[in-house]
């Protein structure tokens, strides 16, 4: 930084203040992570100055040999990291790596199946207000009141709508996916069965959650969230997608460039893929990742005896739902704000079955990649606990106005009010403390 501290110091300084705020409170977004210094570092790099449209050996600018062997490079690893024959690692992020999966398998018109929004689902899996739902004729499928998806639903909508692709993969979904059971209803209706694992493609390197590799044709994800790279995106076809269709991978890799989802390569970020690929094929990542699913499911277990309520009561993975329709419907903002305040960073969703508006969601999401990347374990999931279960009971008494209008007044005083709280303050000060004996990655 000491080149920007000297040239911008307006960015220099906002840069500083939300290191502070990373290293100075919980990240427990499951989506967010901290990725390792040498992962920054690759980002950083000169990479970002080259213009490289095309793949390797086939670019549509000169000056690529060195470029044409980092990309190699990273789809290397990451072969190896999944066990698949082919992957495609330029996607800028996981919303083009899904949309080059419709080019590639899909005409405008066809049928798509994935999990609704609001029950957890992406918004790229065919969500109303998304471009995929204009293109494609979309038929959402849900979860069950235990949280658990409803596969005899998808079997029903799947042999009534016939669809040419079902997605399995979701934002807000605490529980194993069934990647055999979906494979079934796929294959007996004949669709592309494709799984986005942008949440957990780290525990799937790491053994910690089942890989859907052997049952798959295509499987996408983030490098981002618990694989803990760069903010990027990836294509994989599977050896049973290379069955379906040989020319898979191509079509893959032509929907991405030049088909119309993306312009240039990013190969700084690219590079930074690679660099935390190799992180994840080392043993140690093996750890991280069953201890991220520990860290959760005692997380879980001890706000349950802390009586805070939990979707589907516990977590197979690295994410909880607090569920506080018990008090009352729309109140995830009030609890989002007031951790924000305590110092733990979450963020507001809605729950299955949720009685409220995506906006006003009844639920909290988080997770546990980050805290554990900074070397918490199950002692330390138990104090979290207690913080929050103490944070449910401050925000009690605020009940969300029924009229529309009235809700941002009554936020505003919310909000002033929660600035003062003691508890809070208290809980932060605390939070404080401990973050300074887990520091971020160096
Ligand atoms: N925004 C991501 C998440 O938080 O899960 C999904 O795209």
């Amino acid at each position: 930084m000491a080149k920007l501290k000297k040239l911008d110091t307006e960015i220099a300084k906002l840069i500083e203040l939300e290191t502070d705020r990373q290293k100075n409170s919980l990240q427990m977004i499951p989506s967010e992570n901290h990725c390792s210094p040498a992962v920054r570092e690759a980002l950083g790099s000169i990479l970002t100055d080259k213009y490289a449209e095309g793949y390797p050996g086939k670019r549509y600018y000169g000056g690529n040999q060195i470029i044409d062997m980092v990309e190699n490079l990273c789809i290397e690893r990451a072969k190896k990291a999944f066990g698949v024959p082919f992957v495609n690692v330029q996607p800028y992020s996981g919303s083009p790596a899904n949309f080059a999966v419709y080019l590639a398998t899909c005409e405008p018109g066809d049928t798509i199946m994935g999990h609704n929004l609001p029950d957890g689902g992406h918004i790229s899996h065919g969500w109303k207000v998304n471009i995929t739902s204009k293109i494609y004729k979309s038929i959402p499928y849900h979860v069950k009141k235990d949280g658990y998806l409803d596969m005899d639903e998808i079997r029903k909508l799947a042999l009534e709508h016939k669809p040419k692709l079902m997605w399995c993969g979701a934002t807000a979904y605490v529980r194993e996916f069934p990647f055999e059971e979906f494979a079934k209803i796929a294959d007996e209706v004949g669709a592309y069965f494709v799984a986005d694992i942008a949440h957990i493609s780290g525990l799937v390197i790491a053994g910690a959650h089942k890989s859907p590799v052997p049952y798959a044709h295509i499987v996408t994800t983030t490098t981002h969230k618990t694989l803990r790279g760069p903010r990027g995106g990836m294509v994989m076809v599977t050896e049973k997608g290379l069955k379906k269709d040989p020319e898979l991978g191509e079509k893959i890799n032509k929907a991405i460039f030049p088909g119309g989802v993306q312009g240039g390569p990013h190969e700084h970020q690219i590079s930074a893929i690679a660099v935390a690929l190799g992180e994840a094929l080392k043993p140690d990542f093996k750890k991280y990742g069953k201890q991220i699913v520990k860290n959760a499911k005692v997380l879980g277990q001890e706000l349950v005896k802390n009586k805070v309520k939990i979707v589907s009561g516990g977590t197979d993975n690295h994410m909880l739902l607090i569920d506080l329709t018990d008090i009352s419907a729309g109140r995830g903002v009030f609890l989002s704000d007031a951790l924000d305040i305590a110092g733990i960073t979450v963020n507001k969703n809605m729950i299955p079955q949720d009685p409220s508006s995506p906006f006003y969601p009844s639920g909290v999401r988080l997770g546990t990649p980050a805290i554990t990347t900074r070397g918490m374990k199950e002692k330390e999931m138990k104090i979290i606990a207690t913080w929050i279960a103490k944070t449910v009971e401050e925000i009690k008494k605020y009940q969300l106005p029924t009229e529309k209008e009235e809700r941002i007044i009554y936020l505003r005083n919310f909000r002033k009010e929660i600035k003062v709280n003691k508890e809070l303050k208290k809980i932060s000060q605390e939070v404080l403390k401990f973050c300074k004996k887990f520091p971020l990655p160096k």
